[in-house]
Formats: structure tokens, C-alpha cells, sequence
């Protein structure tokens, strides 16, 4: 390992660049700025000098994945990605997250680093929190920086502080690290993931092109058309029509985008191609104003309040008859990971229309993969369903019992759910608020192959999954798109999607105290260690609960809280066998939190 690993002038260049353009503007003495369940989320014009040094980071990464790849012969560059998003959040807010060189999440490994330089004072203290990276993780400025040698994928969503994080993000990699990047602008967050696993791909070093959101766009059109032929035999019959609620969000742009070049470009010889299968419509699309992103709309929205936004509910009553799903229903969240759908009981009622959330994409998913590959071949696989402590006890007692699955429990985030379902021959994973994918092994058609009759279909089906999803994070546009793929294969509607169990009655509030973080949990979060007592107050509601409820077998009860990794509040989750009682249970325990935590 070197004992200085960066060069004294990149050092002195660094130090001298922040001093003189990114003082912080948030005070660390106070309070730290940590990389959180998705990255670095706080008001947004926090965030200029914090991205500056962050970026810093991102390239030291690169450089390690380079210098990496040659070591295992590939002569390539290694790109990273640097999305500016606070997502969900109000928008206020901002926010960012590395994209590590497979399209994934930056390793978890690497946070220390980032949370480390975010909150460096002064141009010598980044210096040396970069210098120690590069020492601790063997890393020294490639001979060939500033040729290729390293390079950034960054982009943005629609929020109004998103310019000027990403002009320092620019700043820094043109004037102090000389490291070149491609601004793909606003972008949803999936597409930046999929951008820089394609431009890493060995296909695209091959072909030493730069990658663009056409690729996306091309990708998930070829792919969604490849499996809706299987899914419909050929015989497409009438579109659906689709509703999309883009959340005032980056969604709107991604998903017209993709409509836009399905109209301008031929998908496997057809123009338009999507529409033999779709006809989509969207409303909440106002990206211009930037107070209305997330406000009232969207799928976080959708998920926290357990109904539609109002617009939605205009749209169904105009042009929904009610009879029988005659629309399918989606929302998706501020920068298009995350996707709720819906079913109307009654068009114009919104507490009657049934929340087809994260839980039940993943059960759905789970059957199309029954039905596609078979149960013999299922059972031969090492599958498994990765929820968090926030799944509907419903959903997972469907699939253990129902589809026979093994179900893990990760903390929240697709970066603790992601490795579980990786280490799987087939992983499915979701949130309950709707982030998720399904991962496949790719040799798992070799494994199987021999087990089915149509091995023929089994290669195509293995072979376009993993194009439309997502193999790096959740994709809400795909994740629409698929959730259609499969209904049609399974001849399932969305009432008869949502007839497959009964939730239990639950409820999430946010509790806002001086400092969440004096919460600490089990690493499945559905307990809390400290502070002391919490964990025994709740224990205690929950059995005054279940006693309520008439104790025995059908009083179930459960609630948890854990500090929310994106804003600065306490979640408080609570289900039980009744409305009333999950009510009361929530409002108790955000009670218990207010007292131990104030
Ligand atoms: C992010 C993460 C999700 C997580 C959500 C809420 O979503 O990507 O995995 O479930 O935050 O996290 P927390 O409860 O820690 O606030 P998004 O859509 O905001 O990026």
C-alpha cells in the first residue's frame, strides 16, 4: 500500500478548490450529515459543498474499479454514477447517492468514506479524508487520469436545487480531478443505474460509445414487447389502459420519453409497439412547479395514506365506468423507483379503492415465475421472497404457505434487501411502499433446462426477465410494465390480483422528536435497543392489545419503530387483527416514542 497514495498536487488542489468555492453550509460540530437508507438526504441548499466533496469519493471508487478490471485483464475505464435525488421527500429537500460500477448501490463499505468527507470542514480536511481513502482501500491516481481513466455517469431529478448540487458535482470533476463524466441531466433514478451497468457492460467497452437514456428506453420497450408476446401467445387483443399518477416527479419526463421514442422507433419491426398492449395516460405531471412534487400524489403519498391522490380519483370518475377494471392503476414516487398500484371498489370513493402495494407485486411476480417455469422446476431453485418488518403479515403468510416460498427479513433498503435475493438462484425483493425487482442467477436456465418440457420458452423467459427487470434496483416504470406482462399470463385482473389475501389492517405514521437516531434496532428493525424501555413500552401495547382483541389465535398484533433513513423523523408501524386496533396501537406507541425519545 503507498504511503501517500494521492499526489501532493492533486491534494493541494483539492484543498485549495474547496476552500476557496464549497464552505459548508451545514455545521457538523452540530449535527453530522450521514449516507442514509439511500444516500445523503437534507434541505437542499445544504447540499452544493457537500456534493463537491462527495464526488470525490465516487471517483476514488472508480479508480479502484478500474484499476481492478485491468488487474483481471479488462482493459476498460470504470464508471460510477452520481444521482441527485431526495426522491420521496418534500421538495425542499434534496439529496444523492453513489451508483457503484455494477448499477447497484455504492457497498456499504465505502459509506464510512462518504459520511467522512460530507462533513470535512476545510479544504485540508477533505484532502486528507481522500488521501486516507485512497491509502486504506490501495488506490493512486491511475497514470492515464483525465484520459478516460475513471469516469461519471451523473444526472438529476426535477427538484429546484438539483442544477446547482450538480454544477459542483461538475466543477470539481472538470477543475480539480480532471475526470471525465457524461451530465445525462434529468433522469430517473433507475435509468442512472442502468446506464452505468451498461456502460460497464462488456458490450459497450467494446463498442467505446457513450451511453444514453435511448438505450433505456430501447431495452425496457424490447423487453416488455419480447414477454408480452409470450404472455399473450401472439394474440395481444384489446390494450389496457394504463392511469399513472407521476407524482409532480421526474416520472413524467422518464415514462413520456419512453412513449415518445416507442412512436419515433421500431421495436422488434413494429412502430409504437407498447400500444399494442397499453394505452397509457398520466395525470399529477406538472414537473414546472416545484412545491407540488410528492404533494398529495405519488406513491409514497399512495402508500402512507392507503388511497389514491385526488387526481386520480377525478381521472376514474371521468373515464373509469366501473365495470370491472376497466383501467389499471399506478403511482409512482419523485424519481421513479418505487410503484403502488390500484383497484377501484367505486371509482369517485377513494377509501374503497384497494392498494396493490410492494408486497403484492412480489407475490405476483412469484406466480408468473410458477407459471412460466413450472413448480417441479420452482421447487428444484433456491428462490426466496426478501420483505422487511414493514410486509403485511398477509402477504407473507401467502407466500410461505401459499407459494410455498422461503421468506428473509431485511433492515430497510434495497441495499440490505438486494444481497439477500442475489445470494438466491431467484431472489424476489420489495418494500412494502413498492421498491423492489426480482433478481436471477444467470445460469439458472442450465440448472432447470432438463426439468421443463418447453425448454425452448424457458430460455426466452430467463433470458428477457432479467432485461425488463431491473437486475440493480427497483424500476417503477418497468415494474409497471411487468405487473401488466403478468396479469396477462395469468389471466389475473386487478380485482382478482388484489382477491388473493386479505391485509391485515396497518398503519405507518412519522413522529417527529429532537433526535430519531437515539433509536436503535435489531438488524431486522422490528426491535428497538435503545433508548432503554422503549422496546418493553411497546412490547407491553402490543399484548394490551392482542388482549383487547380477545387474545388467543386471531388477535394479532404487532408494531415496531425504527428512525427513518431519508428524513429526519421516527416511523411507527402498526398492524393488527382490526382497523380500530391497529388505530389505537399506532397512536399508543407514537405516544411511547414522544416520551422516551423527547
Ligand atoms: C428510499 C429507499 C427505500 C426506503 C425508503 C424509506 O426510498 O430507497 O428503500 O424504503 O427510502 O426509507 P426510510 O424509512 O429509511 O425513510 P426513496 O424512494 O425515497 O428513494
Amino acid at each position: 500500500m503507498p504511503e501517500n497514495a494521492l499526489t501532493e498536487t492533486l491534494l493541494s488542489a483539492i484543498a485549495g478548490h474547496i476552500n476557496a468555492h464549497y464552505p459548508l453550509v451545514h455545521n457538523p460540530l452540530e449535527k453530522k450529515l450521514a449516507y442514509g437508507t439511500s444516500g445523503f438526504r437534507t434541505t437542499g441548499t445544504l447540499l452544493p459543498p457537500v456534493a463537491a466533496r462527495v464526488v470525490i469519493i465516487a471517483v476514488l471508487r472508480a479508480w479502484q474499479c478500474t484499476a481492478a478490471a485491468v488487474a483481471r485483464g479488462c482493459n476498460r475505464a470504470s464508471t460510477v454514477g452520481f444521482i441527485v435525488t431526495a426522491s420521496h421527500n418534500p421538495s425542499r429537500d434534496n439529496g444523492f447517492k453513489i451508483v457503484d460500477e455494477d448499477g447497484g448501490m455504492l457497498a456499504i463499505s465505502w459509506e464510512p468514506w462518504c459520511c467522512r468527507i460530507a462533513n470535512a470542514i476545510t479544504g485540508e480536511d477533505v484532502a486528507e479524508v481522500a488521501n486516507q481513502c485512497a491509502q486504506a482501500e490501495g488506490i493512486s491516481v491511475p497514470k492515464d487520469a483525465g484520459n478516460g481513466f475513471g469516469f461519471v455517469q451523473v444526472g438529476r431529478d426535477t427538484r429546484a436545487t438539483g442544477e446547482v448540487i450538480l454544477h459542483a458535482v461538475r466543477d470539481i470533476l472538470n477543475r480539480v480531478l480532471q475526470v471525465p463524466y457524461t451530465d445525462h441531466g434529468i433522469v430517473t433514478t433507475p435509468q442512472l443505474h442502468f446506464l452505468v451497468r451498461k456502460a460497464n457492460s462488456p458490450s459497450m467497452q467494446e463498442a467505446k460509445g457513450g451511453v444514453n437514456v435511448d438505450a433505456y428506453n430501447q431495452e425496457i420497450l424490447t423487453a416488455f414487447d419480447d414477454l408480452m408476446e409470450i404472455a399473450t401467445n401472439g394474440a395481444p387483443g384489446a390494450p389496457r389502459r394504463l392511469l399513472v399518477d407521476a407524482s409532480n416527479g421526474v416520472g413524467f419526463i422518464g415514462l413520456q420519453r419512453l412513449l415518445e421514442y416507442a412512436q419515433n422507433h421500431e421495436i422488434n419491426n413494429k412502430v409504437n409497439a407498447i400500444a399494442r398492449y397499453v394505452n397509457i395516460h398520466m395525470v399529477n405531471t406538472d414537473v414546472d412547479n416545484p412545491h407540488v412534487l410528492n404533494e398529495g400524489c405519488g406513491a409514497e403519498f399512495a402508500h402512507k395514506k392507503q388511497r389514491p391522490s385526488d387526481k386520480m380519483l377525478e381521472w376514474a370518475q371521468e373515464h373509469d365506468n366501473g365495470s370491472g377494471d376497466s383501467a389499471h392503476y399506478y403511482c409512482l414516487d419523485g424519481d421513479a423507483d418505487r410503484v403502488i398500484a390500484f383497484t377501484p371498489s367505486s371509482p369517485s370513493q377513494g377509501a374503497n379503492w384497494r392498494m396493490l402495494d410492494g408486497d403484492r407485486t412480489s407475490v405476483l411476480y412469484a406466480m408468473l415465475l410458477y407459471h412460466w417455469l413450472g413448480t417441479e422446476a420452482m421447487e428444484k431453485l433456491d428462490v426466496g421472497v426478501v420483505q422487511t418488518a414493514y410486509a403485511n403479515g398477509s402477504s407473507t403468510e401467502y407466500a410461505r404457505k401459499k407459494l410455498n416460498m422461503k421468506v428473509y427479513i431485511a433492515a430497510t433498503g434495497v441495499k440490505n434487501l438486494h444481497p439477500i435475493a442475489h445470494a438466491r438462484d431467484i431472489g424476489v425483493y420489495f418494500e412494502a411502499n413498492g421498491h423492489g425487482t426480482v433478481l436471477l442467477k444467470e445460469n439458472i436456465g442450465e440448472k432447470i433446462s432438463s426439468r421443463v418440457t418447453d425448454a425452448e420458452k424457458l430460455r426466452r423467459v430467463l433470458d428477457t426477465l432479467p432485461r425488463l427487470l431491473s437486475q440493480v434496483c427497483g424500476d417503477a416504470i418497468a415494474d409497471a410494465l411487468m405487473c401488466e406482462v403478468a396479469m396477462r399470463a395469468l389471466s389475473l385482473t386487478p380485482t382478482m390480483w388484489a382477491d388473493l389475501y386479505e391485509d391485515h389492517p396497518s398503519l405507518q405514521v412519522a413522529v417527529t422528536v429532537p433526535n430519531p437516531r437515539v433509536i436503535t434496532n435489531t438488524k431486522d428493525e422490528a426491535r428497538a435497543l435503545t433508548p432503554p424501555g422503549l422496546q418493553e413500552a411497546i412490547d407491553q401495547a402490543v399484548q394490551r392489545t392482542k388482549e383487547s382483541l380477545g387474545g388467543g389465535d386471531l388477535a394479532a398484533a404487532r408494531s415496531f419503530v425504527r428512525p427513518s433513513g431519508t428524513e429526519p423523523i421516527v416511523r411507527v408501524y402498526a398492524e393488527a387483527s382490526t382497523r380500530e386496533a391497529t388505530d389505537a396501537l399506532a397512536e399508543e406507541v407514537s405516544q411511547l416514542v414522544l416520551k422516551f425519545c423527547s
